[in-house]
């Protein structure tokens, strides 16, 4: 089906025009010998099918020819490809970069696919046949890439009962009643995809790793674990797995998991070593510890530097690292308590350890203080801890923001992350290149985020939602790409080369996170949604729990005071730039107004709308901007296939009554405690 294929779609028939000069040299590929790491045998396999896909002609593969062709392969591997290449280019290019070149050489006329690595050149196919599908490519063709963050991965929350935690997409594609599915077609047209956006890692399991998971660093599953880590090596991506602290005592064989215990430390070591003899380039540990129950190194008196460490000491022989999450806080808070600010968890707990981790320790961390909001400020901690390793933690999948029901296209929300400038080292020092390692010299850092896949035919549960995977993938490899391009490139990718279809449906993406935002919790405050499960509102479905997520409204006012001079103090984690940005109502963005600030009703925004009529309109606005979407899906019929048209228009039927509820609910709740009326009196009571 054309929603399995993703972007990555079979007869794709491109314009002809743009691809004409570009023709002649499609009919023949030159191979090069190579060491044979599998990567290679996978490039040209890729090339050879996509160009088929495109032409409708299997290209000729050979040693040697004339005329036009491409070529491929790793610097050195041929004289071809080292006379295209300029001196000092191959180091340039480090391990992951490619360059796509036209070389006229009289009788040879030809164009270079060519890495310093097999991963390179993979890179390169996927990136070629990308211009080649969206009109990039001219004959004149010059291309060098290099990969912006060196760890791009993505993180699953899967179980092995097959469930996804939050996951909105049918099941796992890794698992199913205990079992992997290691010979899964599935798996391997998953690295494919992820492959083609530049994805460099994987962890396959649920960070909450329960019983059967905590088995997967065991006999019982490795060999099985090893197979799935091949078929993602032959793409490029290194496995990861999460693991359970407690594991040692779960597994039945020790009494303790106490990081400073020599038997526990032993115990990791022979595991990390049973783990490398199944899989040699084994990635590393992913872990969530002393976070909403899991078990860490809290219960013996130890900090998270001595948990991270034991476990780094143990992977650092093979070279593997560990991802420790810093998604700690007390999810056991009495709401009377208004000294607690889960916001200010992460950072209280890690800033104070900064040099005492290991340098194969990298701290992973949420892009936000709290869980992935709509709207939420960027996490202090980041760029905060000098000595210590970093990496950000997106998430894909759409937890909070409408589960793959409702559209909402993520990117802008990240690169609004990313260019975040955090003024850690002075102007300049943006969460971009933070997470490249550029402002603090870490040795190991990048992007890592919560896919949002599951065995749904098409993936991603609604068509749409695949453009946030493409998208971070994209992203990820080059953070200045624009949203807008990297929505357009995917829609003329997936849905084929109708511009004008294209455009309408990058018009749709791009104003979907905006919507989004408007018919649900406004101006930052986050949550009112319904608890466990975070779809749809439940306004105070969290107000008197012990999750640490408030609102605060009562008949004057809302929001959570987050200042240093009369609230919890949070403002003050940042830069002093921004702390008094955050810290000052008259300086504080108004879209995170309630994340900082406690305000009357009455309270102006910079817009010059009181807080209550900025509730009101925005919910009516999203609405009908969700009404204004749905008229120009409606537009593309016909000019899309009827299967996706279809089905993308029932998913809009459904964000539709959720806008809608979302209103009502929200608008008729704070029209009671204000008791301010609505100045267009539309809000009923
Ligand atoms: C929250 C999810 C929960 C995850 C947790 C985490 O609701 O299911 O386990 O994050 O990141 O967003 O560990």
């Amino acid at each position: 089906s054309k929603g399995y294929q993703a972007w990555l779609q079979n007869g794709f028939e491109p314009d002809h025009a743009a691809m004409g000069p570009i023709h002649d040299f499609l009919q023949q590929i030159i191979t090069t010998a190579q060491a044979g790491s599998g990567i290679y045998q996978t490039a040209v396999q890729e090339l050879v099918d996509g160009i088929r896909s495109i032409t409708g002609q299997k290209p000729v593969c050979m040693e040697s020819g004339s005329g036009r062709y491409l070529t491929l392969g790793t610097i050195g591997s041929s004289s071809f490809i080292d006379q295209s290449i300029e001196a000092g280019e191959a180091e340039r290019l480090g391990d992951e970069g490619f360059v796509i070149r036209k070389v006229d050489r009289g009788e040879h006329v030809y164009i270079v696919l060519a890495g310093k690595t097999e991963k390179g050149l993979l890179y390169a196919v996927f990136h070629f046949l990308r211009l080649l599908k969206t009109g990039g490519l001219t004959d004149q063709v010059d291309v060098t890439e290099v990969p912006k963050y060196r760890l791009r991965m993505v993180n699953h929350w899967d179980n092995m009962d097959g469930s996804v935690e939050r996951g909105y997409a049918g099941q796992s594609i890794f698992y199913r009643n205990d079992v992997l599915l290691s010979r899964s077609a599935r798996v391997r047209d998953y690295a494919r995809l992820l492959a083609s956006v530049g994805i460099n890692g994987i962890a396959i399991n649920n960070v909450n790793v329960h019983r059967h998971e905590t088995r997967l660093i065991t006999e019982v599953y490795l060999p099985d674990v090893a197979r799935i880590a091949d078929i993602f090596r032959n793409y490029g991506i290194r496995l990861y797995l999460s693991v359970n602290f407690a594991a040692p005592i779960e597994l039945g064989d020790l009494r303790t998991a106490d990081p400073l215990d020599a038997d526990v430390q032993k115990w990791w070591k022979e595991k990390a070593a049973d783990v490398y003899c199944y899989v040699p380039d084994f990635g590393g540990f992913l872990v969530k510890a002393d976070s909403e129950n899991r078990p860490g190194p809290f219960t013996y008196g130890r900090d998270h530097a001595d948990g991270a460490n034991m476990l780094a000491e143990a992977l650092k022989p093979y070279g593997g690292i560990v991802l420790w999450r810093c998604f700690v806080y007390n999810c056991h808070q009495d709401w009377r308590d208004r000294t607690t600010d889960r916001a200010r968890a992460a950072y209280d707990h890690f800033k104070p350890l900064d040099g005492r981790f290991l340098d194969n320790v990298v701290l992973q961390i949420k892009n936000g203080p709290m869980d992935f909001q709509v709207r939420e400020p960027v996490s202090p901690l980041i760029g905060a801890m000098e000595k210590t390793n970093q990496i950000v933690e997106f998430q894909i999948t759409q937890e909070y923001t409408g589960q793959q029901k409702d559209v909402c296209y993520l990117i802008p929300q990240w690169k609004e992350v990313l260019d975040f400038d955090t003024r850690i080292k002075g102007e300049g020092s943006t969460v971009k290149e933070i997470a490249a390692g550029l402002v603090h010299p870490y040795v190991h850092s990048g992007i890592t985020a919560v896919s949002n896949i599951g065995d749904d035919l098409n993936w991603t549960g609604h068509h749409l939602a695949q453009a946030n995977l493409y998208g971070y993938g994209r992203l990820i490899w080059n953070p200045e790409l624009s949203s807008e391009l990297i929505a357009k490139e995917w829609a003329l990718l997936t849905f084929g080369p109708n511009k004008a279809a294209a455009d309408t449906i990058a018009d749709i993406l791009m104003a979907s996170w905006p919507i989004y935002e408007k018919y649900t919790s406004p101006l930052g405050v986050g949550w009112m949604v319904r608890p466990h499960y975070h779809y749809g509102p439940d306004i105070d479905g969290y107000e008197y729990s012990k999750w640490g997520t408030y609102h605060f409204a009562d008949c004057h006012g809302i929001g959570v005071d987050r200042t240093q001079s009369t609230g919890t103090g949070y403002s003050a984690q940042y830069e002093k730039a921004n702390s008094e940005l955050y810290e000052n109502l008259e300086t504080c963005p108004d879209e995170l107004l309630l994340f900082f600030h406690h305000v009357p009703y009455t309270h102006r925004l910079k817009s010059g709308k009181t807080v209550i009529q900025h509730i009101y309109d925005t919910h009516f606005e999203g609405v009908e901007q969700v009404e204004q979407v749905i008229s120009r899906w409606r537009g593309l019929e016909g000019d899309i296939d009827a299967e996706r048209y279809r089905h993308v228009c029932g998913r809009l039927e459904a964000q539709l009554e959720n806008a809608k509820e979302w209103r009502d609910v929200i608008n008729t709740y704070f029209y009671r405690k204000s008791a301010i009326p609505d100045e267009k009196n539309r809000v009923i009571y």
